[in-house]
């Protein structure tokens, strides 16, 4: 085993808490001595040991002269925890290999030049790739204070989400429904717009057959047109916040507040404003699963940055059968949103492709 190998290794163990660290990164440290694992762990929850910490107590006095692997920069910064490159020195490891910077601003490299200082060995790049995509949102929200946001559609190949009498049960099938709620369960929050509540009476919860966790449901709904009735208010299932305007009935807002519903009233319903707000209240990473109207006003704000669409083998053909985004589209072919595709594959009989929007 080498130093990529041991990364790699270290790497594995971060992305095996994924949906569960938010708003913390994803972090796997494996602590190695005379050519042996020692320690290994990870950041399991926000608020709990970091991988470090984890790797080091498992390792015990095994960590002297030892060498420690860790995917981001050791913090150096009093958080929720204390600085994982004091404990690295107060240990006496000989050597740290590190994968990439933490863009946190209380880090930022000052826990590289900690260790440095202390007279430890600190290799810095290896893997840096791998652990810069693993931790994408995370790095997102400390750049921009707003919400990674993934733009979900499923359609038929000719592009559509219903047939010409509105019916859409189903268009893909179970193992890519499936895959949406893994989705689900990595994102901090799901939101629709008021359409597809009236529309569908959706529970927008996580159901994996292993459990998972319920990403906040948010729902734009700028007049509180919400039922009272419609499972989101009435489930308790999780989270729910309605995202509405000045113009909503106050008297609305109390009744959706006696179900637990919070309804919190924004100066505008602009995709700018949503995502300021989400991104205040600790939201990282947000997976817009629309409708039309909804995905339209992302893609007008140019506030997408990754897609993942679900091609199913059948047409539905109709001029006028629904697509996935709606709204006032685009003029110009150079307004366009360009893609990156990064992955492309068979999910059950239907096609799932993930991309990135280009620049974001
Ligand atoms: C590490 N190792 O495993 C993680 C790090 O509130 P705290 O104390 O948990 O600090 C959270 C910040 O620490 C987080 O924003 C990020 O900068 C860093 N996360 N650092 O050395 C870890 N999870
Ligand atoms: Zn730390």
């Amino acid at each position: 085993m080498n130093d990529t190998d041991y990364m790699k290794l270290a790497l594995e163990l971060a992305k095996s808490t994924q949906g569960q660290t938010s708003p913390n990164p994803m972090v796997g440290s494996v602590v190695v001595k005379d050519g042996a694992i020692v320690g290994m762990g990870a950041h399991l929850k926000a608020g709990e040991g970091h991988a470090e910490v984890q790797a080091l107590t498992m390792a015990g006095e095994k960590a002297r002269d030892a060498t420690i692997y860790v995917t981001l920069e050791p913090c150096s910064h009093y958080g929720k925890t204390p600085p994982c490159a004091d404990l690295i020195i107060e240990k006496g490891l000989r050597r740290v290999v590190v994968a990439t910077l933490d863009s946190n601003p209380a880090v930022a490299g000052r826990g590289l030049t900690r260790l440095k200082e202390a007279g430890i060995e600190v290799e810095f790049g290896v893997c840096q790739k791998e652990a810069n995509e693993l931790n994408e949102v995370f790095f997102h929200f400390m750049k921009h204070q707003k919400p990674y946001v993934t733009l979900k559609s499923a359609t038929t190949l000719d592009g559509k989400t219903a047939t010409v009498t509105g019916k859409s049960k189903w268009i893909t099938g179970e193992e890519a429904r499936e895959d949406v709620h893994r989705y689900r369960h990595i994102h901090d929050a799901i939101l629709v717009g008021i359409g597809t509540v009236l529309a569908d009476n959706p529970s927008l919860t996580t159901r994996l057959a292993r459990g998972g966790k319920n990403p906040i449901r948010v729902v734009l709904d700028r007049s509180l047109r919400i039922p009272i009735d419609a499972k989101l208010v009435q489930d308790q299932e999780a989270s729910t916040w309605i995202l509405t305007t000045e113009e909503a009935s106050m008297e609305k807002q109390k009744d959706l507040e006696e179900y637990g519903i919070d309804v919190l009233r924004l100066p505008d319903d602009s995709i700018e404003t949503v995502l300021a707000l989400l991104g205040t209240k600790g939201i990282t990473s947000l997976f817009v699963e629309g409708g039309a109207e909804v995905n339209g006003s992302f893609l007008k704000a140019r506030a997408v940055d990754q897609v993942i669409t679900y091609l199913a083998p059948k047409l539905f053909g109709g001029k006028l059968a629904p697509t996935a985004i709606g709204g006032g589209g685009f003029q110009e072919v150079e307004d366009a949103i360009e893609l990156e595709i990064k992955e492309v594959t068979t999910i059950g009989k239907d096609i799932k492709i993930v991309s990135h929007v280009k620049g974001s």
